[in-house]
């Protein structure tokens, strides 16, 4: 009889022989299907972080592990060196679903933001007129791109470059949401990108006011700078919409996906772009071993077409409404915020109790069957995956209020 092992178990193996570069919730997971996930002692959970929105489409979804499954036993990697039968199907159905005239196929999401990054500095050079070495480019406050130098470069939180100096010179901060701000850094001729999220995940789902997107993209034309649009996190129907940029119709010069792109199955990312941008890379500029692999791309055909077939964008738009009202509905003193778009929500928590926290929060909400995670000190993102429906919102919705109440009762 095999030995049963314990949820302790499992986090005693990764204390011992893993970095200690996280702090998981104490839960140790081994099923995921559709919204819910059982641990090593069969019990459930709804999902309420879906891998930081990679899993948009749910665990293991049928139509994508199909397709992971029949590619697999065909072809999976041939490098770019040769042509394969995938790569430019896939290419043609992402650049026609985005209105882009071309891809440049990563793996993570951060190699996207790299990818893009070179881009634009390539594009400066070369079409722009950028002195050599000159360029320029703009980040947000509270950005998060993911954790390489260039990333955490840019980044103005302190656990993310704190002691990884020194750092990628040519990048400047700008207080998000602030127009005027904004356009003041571009008086500077050398600025060639304004990279940014349209929503702000991991600062904590800060969403913009209304108009700042347009007013980005009116400013980058004025000043024929690039916009970049990180929605690694907000794309892919996040938002109840395909990308969040078109809640105010507006395209970005360049569009980096990842994440839910690979349908919670493997790492798939890429940039989406013009020819005027795009054809600056030339042969041998840039790559990666296994970007547009066969495997990844016939992953990532099938995640996108899950997102027409059933729907995602009109139900994350309906499921997040009464997501959000729900919340207010639950009038507590401790709700400070309840923000988001779509099905990217989050909850600023006020300081309750013996200085209870959103961490504090979140061991509740497990033992009580709902895995969210926090963001900062008193901000809890709530992100379920898109196939939700409005019984188990409802559900989620009654553990949240449930499990509030009782912490608010001590
Ligand atoms: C971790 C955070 C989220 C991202 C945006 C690019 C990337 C990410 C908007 C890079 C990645 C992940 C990274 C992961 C946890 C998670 C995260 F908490 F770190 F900040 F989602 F908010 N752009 N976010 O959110 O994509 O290279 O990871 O594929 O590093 O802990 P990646």
């Amino acid at each position: 009889m095999s030995m049963l092992k314990s949820t302790q178990y499992y986090i005693d193996l990764e204390d011992k022989f893993g970095a200690h570069n996280y702090h998981p919730i104490p839960v140790v997971i081994e099923k995921g299907k559709g919204i819910h996930v059982w641990d090593v002692d069969g019990k459930q959970y709804m999902d309420f972080l879906s891998a930081y929105s990679a899993v948009n489409q749910g665990h293991c979804h049928p139509d994508i592990i199909a397709a992971l499954n029949e590619q697999s036993q065909i072809l999976t990697l041939t490098s770019r060196a040769f042509h394969n039968n995938i790569l430019g199907e896939y290419e043609k159905y992402i650049t026609e679903l985005f209105g882009y005239d071309r891809v440049l196929p990563m793996n993570t999401g951060v190699e996207g933001g790299e990818t893009a990054i070179k881009l634009a500095r390539k594009w400066a050079y070369e079409v722009k007129g950028v002195e050599e070495n000159k360029a320029e480019i703009i980040f947000a406050e509270g950005n998060f791109w993911g954790r390489t130098i260039a990333a955490i470069s840019s980044s103005t939180d302190s656990d993310s470059y704190g002691n990884f100096g020194p750092f990628v010179p040519g990048f400047s901060i700008v207080p998000y949401n602030d127009l005027k701000a904004l356009e003041e850094k571009f008086q500077n001729k050398n600025v060639c990108a304004f990279m940014v999220e349209p929503i702000q995940g991991e600062a904590g789902v800060i969403v913009p006011h209304e108009g700042y997107l347009k007013g980005v993209r009116e400013l980058c034309d004025k000043y024929n700078i690039l916009w970049i649009a990180d929605e690694v996190q907000t794309g892919i129907a996040r938002t109840g919409k395909l990308y969040c940029c078109e809640h105010e119709n507006v395209k970005p010069d360049l569009l980096i996906l990842g994440k839910a792109l690979g349908g919670g199955v493997l790492p798939v990312s890429c940039v989406l772009g013009n020819d005027e941008v795009m054809l600056t890379l030339k042969p041998g500029q840039h790559g990666s071993t296994f970007g547009g692999n066969p495997l990844a791309c016939a992953v990532a055909l099938a995640s996108l077409k899950v997102v027409k077939n059933e729907k995602l964008v009109e139900n994350a738009t309906k499921m997040g409404e009464i997501f959000r009202a729900n919340l207010k509905k639950m009038n507590f003193d401790i709700f400070e915020t309840v923000r988001g778009k779509g099905l990217l929500n989050a909850v600023v928590i006020k300081p309750f109790g013996d200085h209870k926290t959103a961490y504090d929060i979140c061991i509740e909400l497990k033992n009580n069957g709902l895995l969210a995670k926090q963001t900062h000190t008193h901000i809890i993102r709530f992100a379920p995956p898109l196939i939700i429906n409005e019984e188990q919102i409802h559900q989620a919705c009654n553990i949240i209020e449930k499990t509030i109440s009782e912490m608010l009762k001590k």
